[in-house]
């Protein structure tokens, strides 16, 4: 798997080698796997770089399944808001809001153009001595942000679809590159949409961060925050300190059968 450290012997002359043993994973990222599984992406990340943009539109419920999936696997999410140079006067205040929202929320998001090369060296900042890995929707600019970072190297990027203005998931293997300044940075196959394996009831509530400070006071201890009377999660979200739009998503969740 991709990110996996192994001890290997070379076998012939050609720097090739055999795989002798695969070394303990600190951490895996997962997806469903049909509707019980779960699969494994890749293993021993720091970071999962939530990337989107505003073409192909913009997906929260995706970001919001990926913060949870990186959470799951104790890894710190960062989400990337890509294509700024796009960005026109009635999109601002929208993208704006999304940014300080999930900033409140705990966490880190920037506001990058990978094609104009702003915000990139502050992206770049939070890259060393990590290992991290680039999710998100096919066309958002994955591996547009790989070659940014890497120009020598030779990374083929994608136009969106003229016709759907979806991408054309152009990347079609996941890699992992050695940056200069230390760290690594893995671009991964690009996606229309992403399932969460199963989460337990319990972990669900715990991956939505803002929830925690609430958690333990609702009168039911096996409260769902669905339509439970005495619901600290309801009465928050009630109260503005969760937004909506949040509580959307973790219904949406527990409703697909997703916890
Ligand atoms: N306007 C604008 N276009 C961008 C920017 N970054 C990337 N693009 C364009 O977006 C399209 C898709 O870029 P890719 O880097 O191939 O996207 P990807 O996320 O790697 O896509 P997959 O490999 O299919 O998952 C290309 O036409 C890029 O030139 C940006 O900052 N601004
Ligand atoms: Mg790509
Ligand atoms: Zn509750």
């Amino acid at each position: 798997m991709c990110g996996d450290r192994v001890e290997w012997l070379p076998a012939g002359g050609d720097n090739s080698g055999v795989i002798e043993t695969i070394l303990p994973r600190r951490t895996v990222l997962h997806r469903a796997d049909g509707n019980h599984g779960q699969r494994p992406l890749v293993a021993n990340i720091d970071q999962v770089i939530i990337e989107a943009a505003l073409e192909p539109a913009l997906d929260y419920f995706l970001i919001d399944k990926y913060c949870i999936a990186a959470e799951l696997a104790h890894t710190e999410p960062l989400i990337l808001i890509n294509k700024a140079d796009l960005l026109q006067e009635q999109d601002r205040e929208r993208i704006g809001l999304l940014i300080i929202e999930y900033r409140h929320i705990g966490y880190t998001t920037l506001l990058i153009s990978a094609l104009m090369n702003t915000g990139i060296e502050a992206f770049a900042d939070s890259l060393s001595g990590k290992t991290s890995i680039l999710v998100g929707q096919s066309g958002v600019g994955k591996s547009s942000l790989v070659k940014c970072l890497l120009p020598d190297r030779d990374i083929v990027t994608g136009k969106l679809s003229a016709a759907s203005g979806l991408g054309k998931h152009t990347t079609t293997a996941t890699t992992l590159y050695h940056l200069p300044h230390g760290g690594q940075l893995i671009d991964s196959p690009g996606v229309r949409d992403f399932h969460l394996a199963r989460v337990p009831d319990e972990e669900l509530d715990y991956c939505f961060r803002e929830f925690r400070p609430y958690l333990g006071q609702c009168r039911f201890h096996n409260c769902r925050h669905l339509s439970e009377p005495g619901c600290a999660i309801t009465a928050a979200v009630a109260e503005g300190g969760i937004l909506e739009r949040r509580m959307a998503s973790y219904r949406k969740l527990i409703e697909s059968g997703r916890a």
